[in-house]
């Protein structure tokens, strides 16, 4: 197959999903949306900012003089601890349910004009370790089963705040998503005796076609199935079910790719590059888990500039996702990128 020139379906295993390719439209001239550019001219500490330290919150809370990673209860989190156990039922076709769960806010770092890729490498360990943290301490409450830990970056993914900040979200049932990896990672779990993305791995470091680089313990890449224009995926050498089984060589490994994905990510439009990102992994649900691989996507929205975005509209809403360039030609792309950050170059 011509996966250059020719439209064709790719298939994506860990979602038991397709995205549609069509290679040949990547040079369609662009005349809708104009993104604006957000400032990236911001003080280390903003008096207005909500995240920075020893600021006021909206709901009056003082945030403390953080020094690296400042976790805290969302004021205005989408699920709560104390919510009612109710189940609703009105025939097959009105289901609810009630859902319990709790929000986290984990701002990066004190200095509001930082991003991951701006950070030093110690300081992004300081937020793994962070992450591991929560991931057990939510994870071992009775009502929670699933942690899902995310990065929403840049106003145009709908950031609130460009103060380096994540968030969690911690939750009795497992969302849809991760759901869905879970049942086609046990299915091939099953089958094989082997992990799907171990095997991935292993095929991908041998094709050499879509891996950005790879440190000790992570490998970067575009995956085959990237739905993204510049989609990628950290995923960890040795086969574990969640983050909290990382040893400490790991994690620094971990902060070491983070880094190096974004620093070229920026280096790409010479922007700080929007994306969602989040880590899937084991839910909290008190089994083993044998068949999750853990890893972390990367979802950015840019296409062919700093202020062109692909949108999931029209087709996409309705039949399948699709993209234009190739996973293969965006590797390439992201692959030939420095690691020094553009604003670093003198
Ligand atoms: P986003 O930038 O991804 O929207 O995340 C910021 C989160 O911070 C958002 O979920 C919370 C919002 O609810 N927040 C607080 O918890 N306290 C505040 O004072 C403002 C915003």
């Amino acid at each position: 197959m011509n996966f250059d020139e020719n439209p064709h379906r790719r298939y994506n295993p860990l979602t038991d999903s397709w995205v549609l390719v069509s290679p040949h439209r990547a040079k369609r001239p662009w005349q809708g949306q104009v993104e604006k550019l957000a400032s990236d001219n911001r003080p280390a500490h903003d008096p207005s900012c909500y995240l920075c330290a020893g600021n006021t919150r909206a709901n009056g809370e003082v945030n403390p003089e953080y020094k690296n990673v400042y976790i805290f209860d969302n004021d205005f989190a989408a699920l709560l601890a104390d919510t009612p156990q109710e189940e609703y039922a009105d025939g097959e076709l009105f289901l609810a349910k009630s859902e319990s769960g709790v929000g986290r806010v984990v701002c990066f770092s004190p200095y509001h004009n930082l991003t991951v890729p701006e950070m030093e490498e110690a300081d992004i360990r300081a937020v793994v370790d962070a992450w591991v943290d929560e991931y057990l301490q939510l994870g071992a409450k009775d009502f929670i089963n699933y942690v899902q830990i995310f990065e929403n970056k840049g106003f145009v993914m709908g950031c609130s705040n460009p103060h380096p900040h994540g968030q969690i979200w911690a939750q009795s049932s497992i969302p849809d998503e991760p759901l869905k990896k879970q049942q086609a990672q046990l299915k091939y779990w099953q089958k094989h005796q082997r992990s799907l993305l171990s095997d991935y791995i292993a095929r991908e470091l041998e094709k050499q076609e879509r891996v950005l680089f790879e440190n000790e313990h992570f490998v970067a890449l575009v995956p085959f199935w990237a739905v993204w224009p510049f989609e990628a995926m950290l995923i960890p050498k040795r086969k574990m079910a969640r983050i909290s089984d990382m040893t400490s060589d790991e994690r620094d490994a971990l902060a070491n790719a983070y880094k190096r994905l974004t620093v070229r990510y920026d280096n790409l439009f010479e922007t700080s590059f929007p994306y969602s990102a989040g880590i899937h992994q084991a839910p909290t649900d008190g089994e083993e888990h044998d068949e999750w691989h853990w890893h972390f996507v990367f979802y950015p929205p840019l296409l062919r500039s700093a202020t062109v975005k692909k949108f999931m509209v029209g087709y996409e809403m309705l039949a399948n996702p699709q993209r234009d360039i190739s996973a293969e030609k965006s590797a390439n792309i992201l692959r030939n990128l420095s690691e020094i950050h553009y604003k670093n170059v003198e």
